[in-house]
């Protein structure tokens, strides 16, 4: 498939490397139009099915993440119209789909859906440049993908309320203070470290990275209760592994793991 607002790469040596998607409409603050979002939903399910990639990374661009869905795109739209096409639902959560790990590197504006999309991977790496923000609610409408309820989960009820209400937005050190994102980084060397980040996951056995992820969301889906019987019986599988049993006895043989992925 050949992409017109996306760059899609793969970076790394090894057996598993990282995918690495880029956000491409530079002019446009890496909005969000149902064409980008169609080709970024058909390059992380390719990632995902690919064996030899083992992680994947979302960019954007320096100055924006993406500044949100594409405005002028849904300026006209009618109530019909949004309510019979399903409207952007459709191309929106194929990032939920994805089981290997999703980092998202955020540099300049996450806005809106930028926000949104950021929040939809599995952890987010800011540059010190990065804004995020949903301010929806400035142009008449309010988060439609998932900023009411990803947000709050992540930075509490307050916050989230005062993101909502007032669409102000909130640097990197309030971002990562709050729990929105897991590091800060310089903003020249984003890529560089959320790659390193990439490649170390890359290296660690493939089917404990697929269940720890799987068991990470099951926190937000559910009673305390059942996540931990879910986790319980993930765990007891992982012994059926060839990785759990490498990744022990390189420990106790005090050698590097050479994990096969089975
Ligand atoms: N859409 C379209 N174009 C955009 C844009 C956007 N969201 N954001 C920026 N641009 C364009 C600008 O129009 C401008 O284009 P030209 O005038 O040069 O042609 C260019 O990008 C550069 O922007 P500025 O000139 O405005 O640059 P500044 O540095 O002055 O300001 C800014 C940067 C990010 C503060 C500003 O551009 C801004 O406020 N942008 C809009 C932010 C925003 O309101 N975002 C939320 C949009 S609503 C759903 C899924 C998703 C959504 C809803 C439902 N479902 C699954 C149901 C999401 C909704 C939204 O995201």
């Amino acid at each position: 498939m050949t992409y017109q607002n996306i760059l899609v790469e793969t970076r790394g040596e090894g057996a598993h490397r990282t995918g690495l998607v880029t956000l491409n409409r530079p002019k446009a603050l890496n909005a969000l139009n149902d064409a980008l979002m169609d080709e970024l939903g058909a390059a992380l399910l390719a990632f995902d099915a690919d064996d030899a990639i083992g992680c994947i990374v979302v960019a954007g661009s320096e100055r924006a993440f993406a500044a949100g869905a594409d405005i002028s795109a849904m300026a006209r739209l009618e109530y019909r119209e949004v309510v019979l096409s399903g409207f952007i639902t459709r191309n929106w959560e194929t990032m939920l789909r994805v089981r290997k790990p999703v980092i998202a590197a955020v540099a300049g504006f996450a806005l809106g859906g930028g926000c949104e999309l950021a929040m939809m991977c599995d952890f987010i790496i800011a540059a010190d440049s990065a804004k995020f923000g949903q301010p929806e609610i400035k142009i008449g409408i309010i988060p439609g993908a998932g900023g009411t309820q990803r947000l709050p989960r992540a930075v509490g009820k307050s916050k989230a309320m005062d993101m909502v209400l007032t669409g102000r937005m909130m640097d990197a050190a309030e971002a990562e203070r709050a729990g929105l994102v897991s590091r800060i980084v310089p903003a020249d060397r984003l890529l560089e470290e959320v790659l390193a980040v990439a490649e170390g996951i890359c290296q660690l056995g493939l089917p404990s990275i697929l269940t720890a992820k799987e068991c990470v969301n099951r926190a937000f889906e559910g009673p305390l209760t059942e996540g931990m019987v879910y986790e319980r019986e993930a765990f007891h599988r992982l012994f059926a592994t060839e990785d759990q049993k490498e990744g022990m006895d390189a420990f106790l043989a005090k050698r590097k793991p050479d994990f096969r992925h089975r």
